[in-house]
């Protein structure tokens, strides 16, 4: 008789609690979603994402660490003017983390809760919740000091880029496209000895703010690749030598994460984490360097790309709150419009990369630009040709100008492929030329001069 009547009141007790239990200021309650439920050993509360509640407070009852109720539902938020408190009964959390309405929050020595700051390696945003967690990636490299731009160049007059709807825009907000060049593989004999000062005024001549480097992953030469004899510490060195020219003559330039035989970008994370912290670290001073942390993604779908850049974007974000990044697409970054409905998490500056080799691709590829750009996605072109897709191939020029056409009255930003003498369609210079600056337009290949006249606005 008597435990009827005990459950009798548990019953009334939890009826009213869930009737008149509001948290005045900080409404939690309404982040948590799920019910209680009972077993032979008590109440206990099963969230609708699935799993149970333990070890915290569920609308001021608290859950032991086996999820099953223990007290009574006397917690409560407080606060005076120095902040907030949990208050329970006489005791307070101090010290300590407590997970409140799913919801994590520190609690300082003296029992206020802590607010934007970080406990160790967690952060607690301006309410007081626990909102990032460091990566544990830490950067072996040491930040540069930020540089100077000449005058007159396109990053002293724009400054550090930002995305603003589907549009890349100057610091003040101005709408604006980048127009440049993407090296070779930058290690590759066709393309190395293209790197350097002279080479990339040229192209500034023309009219190119950004140049693009191919840092490829898994190919020979690759970062990742350690069965050959190219060091890193050359990868690097050229990295350095390169963003050294386009900073002195005021140019942006993309950090291209080169991946490509390796599928997934899975594949390599490893390595890449600590490429990222690196030269986000090296870097974070700088604000014309761009991060394209996966080239072409293939034999993939959007999902594990997407958790791929949810990992990587927050191991740049440490250290560059804001620098522009690119995230490649599924099917050698062509899938651009599966973004829309489960874009990354942290969305601000990143742009989604669209590659097009204008005889292969065709108006299906710019329907899916289109689309994507209806839906929100801001599109970054890093890489393109006017060739076929394998690099090679005949140049198709009507496609390339509905290309031209799409590109431009969308403002989208574009990077041609590939600065290379190589005897293929997309190397933009002669095979038989082995100048390394200074090209003549008789010394580019078609494919260089459709790409010089574009950039000059022809
Ligand atoms: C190509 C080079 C070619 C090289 C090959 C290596 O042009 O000389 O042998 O890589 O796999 C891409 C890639 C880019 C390709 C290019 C042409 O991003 O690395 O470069 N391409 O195939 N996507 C579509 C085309």
């Amino acid at each position: 008789m008597k435990k009827t009547k005990k459950m009798f009141c548990f019953a009334v007790l939890f009826s009213v609690m869930f009737a008149i239990l509001a948290f005045p200021v900080k409404s939690d309650a309404a982040s948590m979603a799920g019910k209680w439920k009972k077993d032979s050993n008590g109440y206990w509360y099963q969230f609708n994402s699935g799993g149970y509640a333990k070890s915290e407070y569920i609308n001021g009852s608290w859950l032991n660490s086996k999820g099953y109720w223990e007290k009574k539902w006397d917690g409560k938020w407080k606060h005076d003017s120095k902040g907030w408190w949990f208050q329970a009964g006489s005791w307070y959390p101090k010290k300590q983390w407590l997970t409140i309405n799913r919801k994590s929050y520190y609690f300082k020595a003296d029992g206020y809760m802590a607010t934007n700051c970080w406990i160790g390696r967690y952060y607690v945003d301006k309410n007081g919740v626990w909102t990032k967690t460091k990566s544990g990636t830490s950067a072996k490299t040491k930040r540069l000091p930020a540089p100077t731009y000449p005058a007159g160049s396109a990053v002293k007059k724009w400054g550090a880029l930002q995305v603003k709807g589907t549009n890349l825009c100057t610091a003040a907000g101005t709408k604006v496209q980048l127009k440049g060049v993407s090296t070779f593989g930058i290690i590759w004999d066709e393309g190395r000895y293209n790197i350097n000062l002279d080479a990339f005024k040229t192209l500034k001549s023309w009219g190119t703010n950004v140049i693009r480097l191919a840092v490829y992953t898994e190919e020979y030469g690759g970062y990742c690749n350690n069965s050959d004899s190219v060091e890193r510490k050359t990868l690097d060195d050229t990295i350095a030598n390169a963003v050294g020219y386009a900073t002195k003559l005021g140019m942006y330039v993309i950090i291209d994460w080169h991946i490509l035989q390796d599928g997934n970008p899975n594949t390599h994370i490893k390595e890449a984490k600590q490429f990222f912290a690196d030269y986000s670290n090296k870097y974070a001073n700088y604000k014309n360097v761009i991060y394209e942390i996966c080239n072409e993604p293939n034999g993939v779908g959007w999902s594990d790309v997407k958790s791929y850049a949810d990992t990587i974007i927050p191991i740049i974000r440490e250290n560059d709150s804001d620098a522009i990044i690119l995230v490649g697409t599924p099917t050698w970054s062509q899938d651009v419009d599966q973004v829309a409905s489960n874009p990354v998490k942290n969305k601000k500056n990143v742009m989604y990369v669209v590659h097009f080799y204008a005889s292969t691709h065709k108006e299906w590829l710019r329907d899916k630009v289109t689309n994507a750009l209806s839906a929100g996605t801001p599109v970054f072109v890093s890489e393109f040709s006017i060739c076929d897709a394998s690099g090679g191939g005949s140049i198709d020029y009507s496609s390339a100008a509905a290309w031209k056409k799409l590109i431009n009255s969308k403002n989208i930003s574009y990077v041609g492929w590939s600065l290379s003498n190589k005897a293929e369609t997309s190397a933009i210079i002669k095979n038989s030329c082995s100048k390394h600056s200074g090209w003549t337009n008789s010394e580019l290949s078609d494919t260089g001069v459709y790409l010089k006249n574009w950039i000059g606005g022809k």
